[in-house]
């Protein structure tokens, strides 16, 4: 009777830790939301292709630079097309979020309770064609937490690579996965070092994109370099630390699995 009493207090401690885990932090995580706000349709082809030519008639590529007012701010989002090989299939949705060049996209939020935050997201690496042949080079980009005092946590480093190798560098696509990010097969599941953070402060989230400068005078892009950095999916999971009373709480269920176990060797 005893025995079955302990056990009990035990499993209730555990459940209700697990209940207080908060589980969304971030607004958009999927690039979704902001690209509704700011975009207009796709420009379907009678092909039935999708081009991004609505989004400021920039081509194939489907971008648009991030505008003021929504969740993210810096870097791009790109839309799913089914045209240009190498701009396919975003993890999620329709959309995901580009860094390149030194370009940071990031996102400010406040820390509701002291807790330690988890952050899981995708990511992919372009592919392009460029001077006759396709080039996706890796790309560095770093993660990290900044208080509004400026303290800094890293959440990580981390390389893009485009599916199945380091590089794309090759004359034809033809039956080569590497350029496609069909199937989700170029997306890559990134997890970061947990990070602290402490109630009412807040604090920006940031993905930097660490591409070598490699320009000409007037700006341009030198060579057939291209270092971009495809996002999508970030999840920011908080763990609250647990307060004085959780801890006598989780002390008494420790308590309470010793002594049962004693009571077992008896
Ligand atoms: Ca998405």
């Amino acid at each position: 009777m005893m025995k079955g009493f302990l056990k009990l207090l035990c499993v209730s401690s555990a459940f209700s830790c697990a209940l207080s885990a908060q589980a969304q932090v971030l607004l958009d995580s999927s690039f979704e939301v902001q690209a509704q706000v700011q975009s207009t349709p796709f420009y379907s082809q009678p092909s039935g292709a999708k081009w991004g030519a609505g989004w400021n008639n920039w081509g194939w590529s489907s971008w648009q630079a991030i505008q003021p007012g929504g969740a993210w701010t810096g870097g791009a989002l790109a839309r799913t097309e089914e045209y240009a090989t190498g701009w396919k299939w975003a993890h999620s949705g329709d959309v995901f979020g580009i860094i390149k060049d030194r370009q940071t996209m990031s996102q400010t939020f406040t820390a509701t309770g002291d807790s330690v935050g988890t952050l899981n997201w995708f990511d992919a690496n372009r592919s392009s064609w460029r001077e006759h042949t396709w080039y996706g080079r890796p790309n560095d980009y770093s993660v990290t937490l900044t208080d509004s005092l400026g303290n800094v946590q890293t959440i990580g480093n981390f390389t893009s690579q485009v599916f199945l190798g380091s590089e794309a560098n090759s004359w034809t696509n033809t039956g080569d996965d590497r350029f496609s990010l069909a199937g989700k097969k170029g997306w890559y599941s990134r997890t970061g070092n947990p990070v602290n953070l402490v109630s009412g402060v807040t604090y920006t989230l940031s993905f930097n994109s660490l591409s070598p400068y490699n320009y000409d005078s007037s700006g341009n892009v030198q060579g057939i370099d291209d270092r971009t950095t495809l996002l999508d999916d970030v999840q920011f999971s908080v763990t609250p630390v647990p307060e004085p009373a959780t801890v006598t709480v989780l002390g008494l269920g420790l308590l309470g699995s010793s002594l049962a176990r004693r009571s077992r060797k008896r």
